[in-house]
């Protein structure tokens, strides 16, 4: 063999080939390195100060806010922050008595054992009104559960309420959901799912969609503080970040998980500290101001259309009632400081506002209230009439094609029933 006496690159890549033609200095190379780090995925410096960093290192993020508490004159309603038409500031204020209207009504019905289960959103009013007020119907929305207001918002009528909770033969799913599992098609809204989070990574990816086929839309995931410790919570975040997608994440942090306080649910600031951490954008805002959590779900819905980027909103709230009918929240804390949220409701606060900008009165008040109450409780007694889906809805519309041992379910059921109908109410079930 020859004499090893020239460098012969061959295969290599570009930067290599450069490096070997450069004159070749290690103390040089030493020298650049030593200021200036080449790793790959950081943008940082080298420092000689070992020093240990947490949230405490760091002013916690700052809660945005419009309304004040208590409402002084000096809120200008021609503010352009929070300039919104006569008519958008009233279905606004109606919608959140819409809301709680429904709950009351609907949380006493699963007291009376009309229906199986309920959750109720007080206190969450604001939240979802103003976030929803903000979007366009184009958006697409992936909820937890407690975002009744952003379907009322949109046009989903009481009835629809009341034949999902009912399970009647009205009822989208056709009782196949537990109660306050809705879903609507047209009004793109994705149908909640029990299981936490699985609502995430589904929510990038349609957001990733919507990206591909450049639609002026984005796509707005809900999800609790307690939801954010699941394991979903993750890949939904790293791959929107990184793949760009044109998604708002909006974190109800309303204190509770069930019975976990959000003190004991992370120790970091709060949810809104990791966006910046993905390298999303992040803003921290009063859940219970309407006004706030509207103007920064506008300026996060343009940020995420015009730069096909997302955003994480983690709005602060406190969830004012049981977790759901199936929790005794006074088993974990105290009346004393449930009474003090209940004290500065979002919809009191608004209420005030609406009245110092002289759009509303307590005449209107209550002419609200009642013809409300009034248009609830004709579609309550319409959904209670309504028959059940046929016992044959719980095998159809699962899988296109039933399977065979589906099939062979049904024809079992068929045969008992036959033999055994009797013990069953089936006059109240659809018979065909
Ligand atoms: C994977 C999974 N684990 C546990 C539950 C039970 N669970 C239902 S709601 C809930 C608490 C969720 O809290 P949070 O996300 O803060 O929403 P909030 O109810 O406060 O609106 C839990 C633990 C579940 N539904 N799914
Ligand atoms: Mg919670």
């Amino acid at each position: 063999m020859k004499p090893f006496n020239h460098l012969r690159i061959l295969n290599f890549s570009p930067q290599l080939k450069l490096l070997f033609k450069r004159p070749f200095s290690v103390a040089a190379a030493a020298a650049e390195a030593a200021t200036e780090p080449q790793f790959i995925g950081i943008k940082s410096k080298f420092t000689n100060v070992l020093k240990f960093i947490n949230s405490d290192s760091y002013e916690a993020i700052p809660i945005y806010r419009i309304l004040s508490s208590p409402i002084t004159n000096n809120i200008d309603p021609n503010d352009s922050l929070i300039k919104l038409d006569r008519e958008k500031l009233l279905k606004m204020y109606r919608d959140m008595i819409r809301i709680s209207v429904m709950d009351k009504i609907l949380y006493e019905s699963q007291r009376q054992g009309r229906i199986s289960f309920y959750m109720t959103n007080t206190g969450e009013e604001a939240l979802q009104v103003g976030s929803a007020s903000a979007l366009s119907l184009d958006d697409v929305i992936y909820g937890q559960y407690r975002e009744v207001g952003v379907l009322m918002w949109r046009g989903y009528p009481y009835s629809k309420f009341l034949n999902q909770c009912y399970g009647n033969c009205n009822d989208l799913g056709k009782g196949k959901q537990m109660p306050v599992h809705y879903g609507c098609k047209e009004l793109n809204f994705t149908t909640i799912s029990s299981p936490l989070g699985t609502q995430m990574p589904q929510a990038s990816g349609a957001a990733y969609a919507l990206k591909l086929t450049k639609r002026n839309a984005c796509v707005v995931c809900y999800f609790g503080e307690g939801g954010a410790s699941e394991g979903d919570a993750h890949p939904a975040l790293n791959f929107a970040a990184t793949l760009d997608c044109p998604i708002i994440f909006i974190c109800r942090n309303n204190g509770y998980a069930i019975s976990t306080p959000a003190n004991e649910q992370y120790r970091g600031d709060g949810i809104a500290a990791r966006g910046p951490a993905y390298g999303i954008q992040t803003v921290r805002v009063d859940g219970n101001d309407i006004l706030a959590m509207h103007h920064a779900t506008k300026v996060a819905r343009d940020y995420c259309i015009d730069n096909g980027k997302p955003v994480l909103i983690e709005a602060m709230t406190y969830r004012v009632n049981h977790h759901s009918t199936s929790d005794d929240s006074t088993a974990y804390r105290s009346i004393e400081e449930i009474n003090q949220w209940i004290k500065q409701s979002p919809i009191i606060k608004f209420r005030e506002y609406l009245k110092t900008i002289g759009l509303w009165d307590d005449e209107k008040e209550s002419e609200l209230h009642k013809s409300t109450q009034s248009e609830f409780m004709t579609e309550f007694t319409a959904a209670e009439k309504l028959l059940k889906p046929h016992w044959k809805e719980l095998f159809t519309d699962v899988y296109h094609d039933m399977p065979a041992h589906i099939k062979k379910q049904m024809l079992t059921m068929e045969e008992h029933l036959k033999e055994y109908g009797q013990h069953y109410p089936l006059k109240e079930f659809q018979s065909n």
